[in-house]
């Protein structure tokens, strides 16, 4: 992440320039830049610092003092048209947790009884698309890559208009029923927008640990659903899952959580029941 980038060596001499003049005053202002020219960072109104790059919508960096809240995170709107963009839903998660795997996993499911498309981020590559198309996911035609740079975070909360842009395109050109928008791998800050996502998946893996749930982050807390990935893999890094699912269930308000192993098929059809039970009442169709 940027934030903990090496600082560029000018601020550093700057910093030192400051203590010899004046040894009792450590000002160390500057900007947040990310060592390139297109980079600027002000300070906004609510007084976060913001910036901006990649060509990416103004984002801040600033510390997010709570977990959040799993009964307070943004309900689905009420005032989408499905005629215009289809239900839509996010698939989130830090890196190599099992998101694309789970994207090849919902399009086997659920391709045969409804019209699907796929839109995949990667910081710099297509590679999650070119994966799903490499995995027969979907016809290639329903499956869009879209490169968002160095925040992925930003191309889900602030700046979506790089997913909503495919998003609609292909919902129009394949009357889709359901849309699957994969999140870049990013922190556990990064969560949705409700613009963008009708039904929010938020999916993390045993490996790094049975900690990760009681570490909260809007990412776990303000999903829909979070699943936890690859508990194949428990017993290799020592993660205990009675840890893991008290914790989900303390820092999720009690909210759904699936445990799963993505690559076996265990968990996937408890999670396609969450989609489509939230695709039944968001659009009044019944499942078919
Ligand atoms: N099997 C195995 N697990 C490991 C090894 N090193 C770390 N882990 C597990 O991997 C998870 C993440 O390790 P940790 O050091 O806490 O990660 P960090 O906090 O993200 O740097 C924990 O569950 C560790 O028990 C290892 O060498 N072998
Ligand atoms: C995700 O976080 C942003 C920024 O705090 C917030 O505006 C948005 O409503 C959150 N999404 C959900 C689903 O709660
Ligand atoms: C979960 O997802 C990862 C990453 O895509 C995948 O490689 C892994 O196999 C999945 N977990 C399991 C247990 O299959
Ligand atoms: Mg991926």
């Amino acid at each position: 992440m940027p934030m903990t980038m090496p600082m560029p060596m000018t601020i550093i001499i700057i910093v030192t320039t400051t203590m010899i003049i004046n040894s009792h005053h450590h000002d160390h202002d500057h900007d947040h830049t990310h060592g390139d020219s297109t980079t600027k960072s002000w300070v906004g109104p609510d007084g976060k610092v913001y910036h901006s790059h990649d060509g990416l919508a103004p984002h801040s960096h600033e510390p997010i003092y709570s977990p959040g809240y799993f009964s307070r995170r943004a309900p689905p709107l009420l005032t989408r048209d499905f005629n215009e963009r289809a239900f839509t839903v996010g698939i989130g998660g830090p890196v190599g947790t099992g998101k694309t795997a789970l994207m090849l996993a919902l399009c086997k499911f659920l391709r045969d009884k409804y019209s699907l498309a796929a839109v995949t981020n990667d910081i710099f590559t297509k590679e999650d698309g070119e994966f799903l198309v490499k995995n027969g996911a979907l016809p290639e035609e329903r499956i869009r890559a879209v490169e968002t740079g160095g925040c992925p975070h930003a191309a889900i909360r602030e700046d979506i208009s790089i997913n909503l842009g495919p998003l609609e395109e292909l919902s129009n050109l394949f009357k889709a029923d359901i849309l699957l928008c994969e999140s870049g791998g990013d922190n556990l800050a990064a969560n949705f927008s409700r613009e963008l996502a009708d039904y929010i998946i938020y999916i993390i893996d045993v490996s790094a640990g049975d900690k990760i749930p009681r570490k909260g982050g809007p990412g776990i807390t303000q999903a829909d659903l979070l699943v936890i990935n690859k508990t194949d893999l428990a017993p290799a890094v020592g993660a205990d899952l009675t840890v893991m699912e008290r914790d989900a269930l303390r820092m999720r308000d009690g909210g759904p959580f699936v445990f799963a192993q993505v690559k076996h098929g265990v968990g996937v059809e408890e999670i396609v029941n969450h989609v489509l039970q939230a695709w039944e009442l968001a659009t009044g169709k019944k499942r078919h």
